[in-house]
């Protein structure tokens, strides 16, 4: 490998992908591409965390890389692969269980989240889901990790777990950092505005999915949640406002301009009017990518040949830091 650092970073295949994933990572990934050697995978091994049909599963895997080509990354300059195509991950994942706590893994915002609503099925993977994800990041002696808000504790913990092993065994992780992009780390959900836009979300006036048509995706944001004040205007922290602050926040990520820039254009303005032009702006961005989406999701010998390649040099690279862990630990290699 050359001398850039190293970006890793993905998404679950367990949804269709919405704009909060767009505009809190896919879209940050796309800049970072000219300066690092980035390696962006679909977290299929995550998924089944809870239960998901197969056949989505499968299909939305493709689906998802797909979605990474269609919004800029480029595959002949970046490594793109399926989860489960390189072993290494599952194995690492079950070294590094050995070196975390059940009391960290039960404080993660995420675990308690989502057993609350899969009450059901709260299954050991659920809990070690971050020990899995700091497999991932680990495998790569990775410098950055570009993720929403809502990753940030797993990196943290990810952290924890390198440093504790580093502590016992000697330099063996490079300790990686967390990379939020400036806007849009953390988009909120239409209908409820003070939880995160989620893909996994039973409502689905809450998101706008990368692959709605233009017109429902124009609905959705005329029907999002707002107050009865009538001001567009930000105020961070006021739930109250959560609404607006989060419309603010889409409108300036998709145009690029600062929310106060904004604010100011609709000082006297309706709610009308401001959501009438964001459901505008929202289309513009992702209109280009459907378009690219729509030509290359029938090209499956396309795709699938990105992730044979893609899984083949993750396998190599991955393999030096799983040697060096098995070689640490005492196991005979
Ligand atoms: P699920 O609902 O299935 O838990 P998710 O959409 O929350 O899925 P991922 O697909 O794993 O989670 O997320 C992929 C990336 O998108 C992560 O970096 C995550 O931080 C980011 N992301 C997810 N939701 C948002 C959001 N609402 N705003 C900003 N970034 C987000
Ligand atoms: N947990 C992440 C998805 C994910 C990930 C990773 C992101 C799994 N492994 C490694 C970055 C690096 C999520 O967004 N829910």
């Amino acid at each position: 490998m050359d001398d850039k650092k190293i970006i890793f970073s993905g998404t679950q295949p367990s949804g269709v992908l919405t704009l909060g994933n767009y505009l809190g990572a896919i879209k940050n990934w796309v800049e970072l591409q000219k300066d690092y050697r980035c390696i962006y995978a679909m977290m299929d091994l995550h998924t089944i965390t809870v239960r998901n049909t197969p056949a989505d599963i499968r299909r939305r895997t493709l689906e998802v890389l797909a979605l990474y080509i269609a919004s800029g990354i480029d595959p002949d300059e970046n490594i793109m692969f399926i989860q489960s195509q390189n072993p290494n991950h599952a194995e690492l994942a079950w070294v590094l269980n050995c070196y975390t706590y059940m009391g960290e893994l039960q404080r993660m915002t995420q675990f308690k989240d989502k057993s609350a609503r899969h009450a059901e099925n709260i299954n050991a993977g659920l809990l070690t889901y971050p020990v899995l994800m700091a497999a991932d990041i680990l495998l790569y002696q990775t410098d950055f990790v570009p993720v929403g808000k809502d990753q940030m504790q797993h990196i943290e913990i990810c952290r924890d777990i390198a440093g504790r092993f580093n502590s016992l065994y000697g330099d063996v992780f490079k300790i990686p950092e967390g990379l939020l992009s400036k806007t849009g780390a953390k988009i909120m959900s239409l209908q409820d505005p003070v939880k995160k836009m989620s893909k996994s979300d039973p409502n689905p006036k809450s998101y706008i999915s990368m692959m709605d048509d233009m017109n429902v995706i124009a609905k959705k944001i005329k029907g999002a949640v707002t107050d009865s004040e009538g001001k567009v205007e930000y105020r961070e922290g006021d739930d109250t406002k959560a609404g607006i602050n989060n419309l603010l926040s889409i409108m300036s990520a998709v145009t690029g301009r600062s929310i106060e820039a904004i604010a100011a254009d609709y000082q006297n303005q309706g709610y009308g009017v401001f959501k009438a032009d964001v459901a505008e702006a929202v289309v513009e961005c992702i209109r280009p990518i459907r378009e690219k989406y729509d030509k290359l999701i029938n090209d499956k010998a396309y795709l699938s040949g990105i992730c044979k390649n893609g899984a083949e040099n993750a396998r190599r690279i991955s393999e030096r830091t799983l040697n060096k862990v098995y070689k640490k630990v005492g196991f005979v290699i």
